[in-house]
């Protein structure tokens, strides 16, 4: 079997930490594909990744064929098949959310370019590193020779965040809650849409309270990123690796019929009137291989619709702060 390549950008930090190990152990391609790491972070990170390098060596994960480490992302993304880009600054003392916009933004206008002259053209990207959606539009942007449709940012642990509150608010086993999509940016104006999420099969605002959905339910997800740093002290990593891996499986399995997924994607040609340049996290179903469709036909409410337009209104409002590196 040919090797998989699967780059890994912020791979010296917490989230890659959590990630590698179970790429390693073949939980995204299965026990039979044999991989490649590719481990990108900044300079001054080399040499943990030295030893990021050594604990992979010493797990002793037979799938691993090959590890390299480094800080030039048009190297490091030489033919890989998979992209995560974790990768980013965290924002800072008194730091803007636009001077973060700014920052970050130049990261992924220099790793665009680089999986644009050096990634497989069939690479599959899923961006992590906030603010994902707009790093992620930047990203794709730049790579003018890759298909808008492999680009993802991450809305997948919202979407877990959510189905877990639905389970334990409805007192059921967890694969009982489905369909739910999140809609929007992956912040606090996100859109847990619980009028198509569904339990046992049926509405989930049809088995649960509707206030408690309209006001509790949606606040918990909107603001569960930042309840885990006032208890951890340090933002989620374990569930964000699990996000990411299930974001990039479901890319790779085809959705069982009738289901669907939460991932941010190019919303051009979007059948829900969203403004059509930007990544905004929609309800995808999976062909397999890496390609999927846009589910099509949902019934937003009234309520769902206002806050979709709140979302919507936040991602045309970072995609003006960074119009200079959009050029
Ligand atoms: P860490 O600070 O532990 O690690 C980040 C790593 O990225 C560091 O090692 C840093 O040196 C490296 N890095 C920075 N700039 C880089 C560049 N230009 N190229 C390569 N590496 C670079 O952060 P971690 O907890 O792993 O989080 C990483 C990112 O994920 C953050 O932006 C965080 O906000 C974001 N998250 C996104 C989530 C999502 O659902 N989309 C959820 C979890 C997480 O908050």
């Amino acid at each position: 079997m040919n090797l998989k390549r699967i780059a890994i950008t912020g791979a010296a930090g917490q989230i890659a930490y959590s990630l590698l190990f179970r790429l390693a152990s073949g939980d995204l391609l299965g026990p039979h594909q044999p991989i490649a790491l590719h481990l990108l972070d900044l300079p001054p990170f080399e040499e943990a990744l030295k030893g990021v390098r050594m604990e992979l060596e010493d797990s002793v994960f037979p799938l691993l064929k090959e590890i390299k480490i480094g800080s030039q992302p048009e190297a490091l993304f030489e033919g890989v098949h998979y992209a995560f880009l974790i990768g980013a600054k965290p924002r800072g003392p008194g730091m803007e959310r636009k001077d973060l916009l700014a920052d970050n933004g130049k990261i992924f206008v220099e790793q665009g370019k680089a999986l644009n002259r050096s990634a497989s053209p069939d690479v599959r990207v899923l961006v992590v590193g906030n603010p994902c959606n707009t790093n992620c539009l930047i990203a794709m942007h730049h790579a003018p020779d890759l298909p808008r449709n492999h680009f993802h940012a991450m809305t997948r642990l919202d979407q877990n965040r959510g189905l877990f509150q639905l389970a334990k608010k409805a007192n059921v086993d967890l694969r009982e809650v489905t369909h739910l999509a999140i809609w929007g940016n992956h912040s606090a104006t996100q859109v847990p849409d619980f009028h198509n999420a569904k339990i046992h099969g049926a509405p989930a605002d049809k088995k649960l309270d509707r206030k408690w959905l309209e006001t509790e339910f949606i606040s918990t997800i909107q603001q569960r990123g930042a309840a885990v740093i006032a208890a951890r002290g340090k933002s989620s990593a374990a569930s964000a690796a699990q996000a990411a891996l299930g974001a990039m499986k479901a890319l790779l399995e085809p959705t069982p019929h009738g289901e669907w997924f939460s991932s941010a994607v190019y919303s051009k040609s979007n059948p829900y009137g969203i403004d059509e340049n930007l990544v905004f996290s929609f309800p995808c179903r999976s062909k397999g291989r890496g390609d999927f469709e846009i589910v099509q036909g949902l019934a937003i409410d009234a309520f769902l619709k206002e806050k979709l337009a709140l979302t919507e209104k936040e991602l045309i409002e970072e995609r003006d702060l960074v119009r200079g590196l959009l050029k």
